[in-house]
C-alpha cells in the first residue's frame, strides 16, 4: 500500500495523462478501478458528486481533475532541480484539454463501430451538451481528422527543435498533456496508427514516454479506499482566500463547485476552506466516511456562494 490512491479506469485518456506523470516520478500508487458510467457508489461519498475521472485520494484529501492532481503530485514529490511545469505549460492545457481533446474525442467516438447507447448518450452530453447526438458527431469526424493532423504537425515540428522531450531534456507536463491524446488517438481510432505514422518524431518521442511507464500501481479495492478516508482527517493548510480582491468569497462560507461547461456536471457543496492562485479547497462531511477536504483547480471551475 502507498498513500496515493488513484480512482480511475484503464481506458480513460485523461487518466493516462496522470499515469505517465506517476511514471516520470517513479511513484508507487494504489489503483482503484471505478465504473465508466455513473452511478459510482464508492466514489461519490469521497467527492460529494464530482463524477469525472480521474480522482486522487490521499487519506481524507480528495483531488478532482487531472491538473489539480498533477499539481499536488509535483508538490508532494518534487524532483531535485526539476520542475514538472513552468508557467505557460499550464496554459497549454487549455489547448490540449480543450480543442485538441474535442477533436480527438470526435474522431474516436464518431467513428467507433460499437458504442453502447448509454455510453454514447453520456459522453455526448458531457462533452458537447444536452442537445447533441451521435449523428451530429459523425458529421464532424472528417473535419476533426483534418484539424488533428494540423495539430500533430505542430507537435512534430516542436520535436524537431527540442531536445528529446517537448520542453527540453527532462520529461514534464507538456509531454503528458500531448501524450495522452496521442495514446488515445492511436488506441481508439482505427486510422490513428496510420495518421501517426506520418509523424516520425512524434512516434520516437511517444516510445520514450511509453518507456517511462506508469510507476508501480498496486490494486486496491474501492471499499478499502473508503475505509482509509474514514480513518483519516483532512490535512489542510491555512483557511484563506488569496484572491479575495477578485473573488469575495469568505473562508467558511457555503459554496458549490462545478466544472465550467455545459456537461450537466453535478455541484459539489461544502464550506470554503481556501482559494489559492490555482486551487480551491472545500470541506465537507459524509455520513459514511466523515470529514473530507475536496480540492479543485480554480481555472475551468465555477465556485459560487450559496
Ligand atoms: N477536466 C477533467 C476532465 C476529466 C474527464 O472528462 N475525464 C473523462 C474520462 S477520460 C470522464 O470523466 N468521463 C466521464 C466519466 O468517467 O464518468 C480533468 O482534467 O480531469
Amino acid at each position: 500500500m502507498s498513500n496515493l490512491i488513484l480512482h480511475h479506469y484503464p481506458q480513460s485518456p485523461v487518466t493516462e495523462k496522470v499515469r505517465v506523470i506517476l511514471g516520470m516520478k517513479s511513484l508507487t500508487w494504489d489503483s482503484v478501478e471505478i465504473p465508466r458510467l455513473p452511478p459510482k457508489p464508492d466514489l461519490m461519498p469521497l467527492t460529494g458528486g464530482y463524477r469525472r475521472t480521474p480522482v486522487m485520494q490521499i487519506g481524507a484529501n480528495i483531488y478532482c481533475d487531472s491538473l489539480c492532481i498533477i499539481r499536488e503530485i509535483d508538490r508532494r514529490f518534487p524532483q531535485p532541480g526539476h520542475k514538472l511545469a513552468h508557467g505557460l505549460e499550464w496554459g497549454m492545457s487549455k489547448w490540449t484539454d480543450g480543442p485538441m481533446f474535442v477533436n480527438a474525442i470526435t474522431v474516436a467516438l464518431g467513428s467507433a463501430k460499437e458504442l453502447s447507447k448509454e455510453f454514447a448518450a453520456d459522453r455526448m452530453r458531457l462533452y458537447f451538451g444536452p442537445d447533441y447526438n451521435l449523428g451530429d458527431l459523425q458529421k464532424k469526424v472528417q473535419e476533426s481528422v483534418v484539424q488533428l493532423n494540423v495539430q500533430f504537425g505542430w507537435i512534430e515540428n516542436q520535436l524537431v527543435n527540442s531536445n528529446l522531450f517537448l520542453s527540453g531534456d527532462q520529461p514534464g507536463l507538456s509531454d503528458a498533456l500531448v501524450y495522452h491524446l496521442v495514446w488515445f488517438v492511436r488506441g481508439r481510432w482505427g486510422a490513428g496508427p496510420e495518421m501517426l505514422a506520418g509523424f516520425p518524431n512524434i512516434e520516437k518521442w511517444e516510445q520514450t514516454i511509453r518507456d517511462l511507464g506508469h510507476g508501480t500501481p498496486l490494486k486496491m479495492d474501492s471499499k478499502q479506499a473508503l475505509s482509509i478516508a474514514k480513518e483519516n482527517e483532512p490535512v489542510i493548510g491555512e483557511a484563506i482566500n488569496q484572491q479575495i480582491k477578485w473573488n469575495a468569497l469568505e473562508p467558511g462560507c457555503r459554496v458549490s463547485v462545478t466544472p465550467d461547461g455545459n456537461g450537466g456536471d453535478p455541484f459539489v457543496s461544502g464550506h470554503l476552506h481556501s482559494i489559492t492562485e490555482d486551487t480551491v479547497c472545500v470541506l465537507r462531511h459524509d455520513a459514511m466516511v466523515g470529514n473530507l477536504a475536496v480540492h479543485f483547480p480554480v481555472s475551468g471551475y465555477r465556485v459560487c456562494g450559496q
